[in-house]
């Protein structure tokens, strides 16, 4: 039965760089869930007629929202949706279900890496029928209406099962639920070597893939073990948890400490990888050796021509203005459009669609291309096995080729947690004023050659956005300042790090940091202002 139901506004449903990203509790709040979702409903111009995709990465409080937006959706006259089973879709996947059902929209209920369960996030993102994430004119837009919403409409009604593969009416909604699994498998099996993969395995290279107890452990299950070969205990963490069995499903050297450890161990596999809670983040680690992400979009680019999707040529390529810039020097021997967009992989897809780029990636443990509009953890996976599988090398060896074919880009990321989000907001705007004042001064060995704000105009729809502080040294190092977008509490403060060498390879890369990271506390007055001497995060 249809139900009106009067509500208030909240006034901090804002997007921030990918979906809404907020405490559990605070998502847990009387309508607040019903609020945000209505909000996008009307900002659209209605679900009548049109049809969605729906699912999330399994944490804690998706069941409940999972329901609430079935019952909103048939009450406001959606024709029809397509559910993951169980609820579950990882972010590409969605994105690829999106595109091939040429759906209208899309939610995926996940907070990505940030940490799960009654204590951790919640989130939702909302992505538009051309398979990526809302544009901020569009998130602008829900905003205000959430700002202003008095009533939102849902049914009195059972909750739906998702447990089978089957096709439900919902008071005039068509549900689809699907097996999400074999259709990105096949995707997969398209673009990559799959023949060659399997015989790397067959031969014993020892792979392991931590799936962080989130949503790709199914996905990975079945690609490296059952389909490629790989021995039963290649895939660890697989069955995804509400609270990521208190991980921090986070595939960085902190969070994925256990797959870490291993690595570094002297029993160490081959390879070693992870992927984040929806399952859109990769990181790659060899025998005792940690591949950048900045670094593995440059060799996933400089080894296109390997991949049998790829090989009979690229686009371009393009990266976040916060990447290092490697991929940029690999971009320009092979003689193919290079762009730098803001941090948020929603800035690639004008650039995809108008085919202006194959591949790009964040350092974020980001990487993807244009088989769908989000990052692809799985996928850039595959594309590290296959080119070991073709070339034969260890990833170290892939790497330390490319470092002296193209220079190093030594490269981190500091993260400083600021409890008061206003002191944060402040050393930004002051740092953006003092920037024009730092061109030419020097500090320690680093003389500023420019400094400047952000700013991408982007080239098919003309919008520009302005998106972090850069500051250029004369040795081609850089710096680069930014406040997070994806948190739930107080600001995260982004501190980039990045310097360039073209002979001298140490291997210690905070070392190399070290003087730069200094310089970047100095210029930004990082300690006056908030009493840290250092970063809080490394990554
Ligand atoms: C972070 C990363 C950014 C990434 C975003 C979403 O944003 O820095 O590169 O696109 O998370 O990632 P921020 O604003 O906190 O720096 V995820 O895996 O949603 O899906
Ligand atoms: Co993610």
């Amino acid at each position: 039965m249809l139900k009106i139901v009067q509500t208030k506004p909240y006034d901090d449903q804002k997007m921030g760089t990918a979906g809404l990203r907020k405490k559990s509790k605070v998502a847990m709040q009387e309508n607040y869930v019903e609020n945000f979702v209505q909000s996008i409903f009307d900002a659209i111009g209605g679900v009548e007629g049109k049809t969605f995709i729906l699912g999330g990465d399994g944490r804690f409080y998706n069941k409940i929202a999972l329901q609430k937006i079935l019952k909103m959706s048939a009450a406001n006259g959606m024709k029809k949706i397509i559910v993951g089973q169980n609820g579950y879709l990882s972010t590409p996947t969605s994105s690829r279900v999106l595109l091939k059902n040429k759906a209208d929209g899309g939610f995926v209920l996940t907070a990505s890496h940030n940490p799960g369960g009654p204590n951790g996030d919640f989130g939702i993102k909302y992505a538009i029928a051309s398979g990526g994430q809302c544009p901020t004119s569009l998130s602008d837009k829900i905003y205000e209406n959430s700002k202003k919403i008095s009533e939102y409409k849902t049914l009195d009604t059972a909750d739906v099962d998702l447990s089978t593969i089957s096709k439900q009416n919902l008071a005039g909604m068509e549900i689809e639920i699907i097996d999400s699994l074999n259709d990105y498998i096949n995707m997969m099996e398209e673009i990559f070597d799959f023949p060659a993969i399997k015989k790397l395995f067959a031969n014993g290279f020892r792979f392991v893939f931590d799936a962080m107890n989130a949503v790709t452990g199914p996905y990975a299950l079945k690609i490296f073990e059952e389909i490629l070969g790989a021995p039963k205990g290649t895939v660890r963490n697989y069955v995804p948890m509400e609270d990521f069995g208190g991980l921090h499903p986070d595939p960085n050297l902190i969070y994925a400490k256990s797959l870490v450890d291993l690595m570094y161990s002297d029993d160490a596999p081959d390879m070693g990888a992870a992927n984040d809670g929806d399952g859109d983040r990769n990181m790659i680690l060899g025998k005792k050796f940690f591949v950048t992400p900045s670094d593995s979009l440059a060799i996933l680019t400089d080894n296109y021509k390997l991949i049998p999707a790829y090989k009979n040529g690229i686009y371009g390529v393009a990266k976040s203005a916060a990447t290092s810039t490697a991929v940029g020097r690999v971009a320009q021997a092979l003689n193919i459009g290079y762009y730098e967009v803001p941090t948020g992989w929603k800035y690639f897809c004008n650039l995809m669609d108008s085919k202006r780029i194959t591949f790009c990636g964040e350092e974020s443990f980001g990487t993807g291309s244009s088989h769908i509009r989000e990052k692809d953890g799985i996928w850039a996976v595959l594309f590290w096995l296959n080119i070991i599988a073709v070339t034969g090398k260890s990833v170290e060896e892939i790497t330390r080729e490319h470092w002296q074919k193209y220079g190093r880009s030594y490269y981190m990321r500091n993260d400083y947690e600021i409890a008061d989000a206003e002191v944060a907001n402040l050393l930004m705007k002051d740092l953006e004023n003092r920037l024009p004042s730092l061109e030419g001064k020097t500090f320690g060995n680093y003389t500023v050659s420019e400094a400047k704000p952000f700013v991408y105009n982007d080239p098919v729809d003309g919008s520009s956005t302005k998106n972090g502080l850069i500051i250029y040294f004369t040795d081609k190092s850089r710096i680069v300042y930014r406040l997070s977008g994806t948190g739930s509490s107080g600001a995260t403060l982004r501190v980039y790090l990045e310097r360039y060498e073209t002979e001298k390879f140490a291997e210690n890369v905070e070392q190399m940091l070290e003087s730069l990271a200094d310089v970047s506390r100095q210029i930004g007055e990082i300690t006056e202002r908030t009493g840290k001497t250092k970063a809080d995060l490394l990554t």
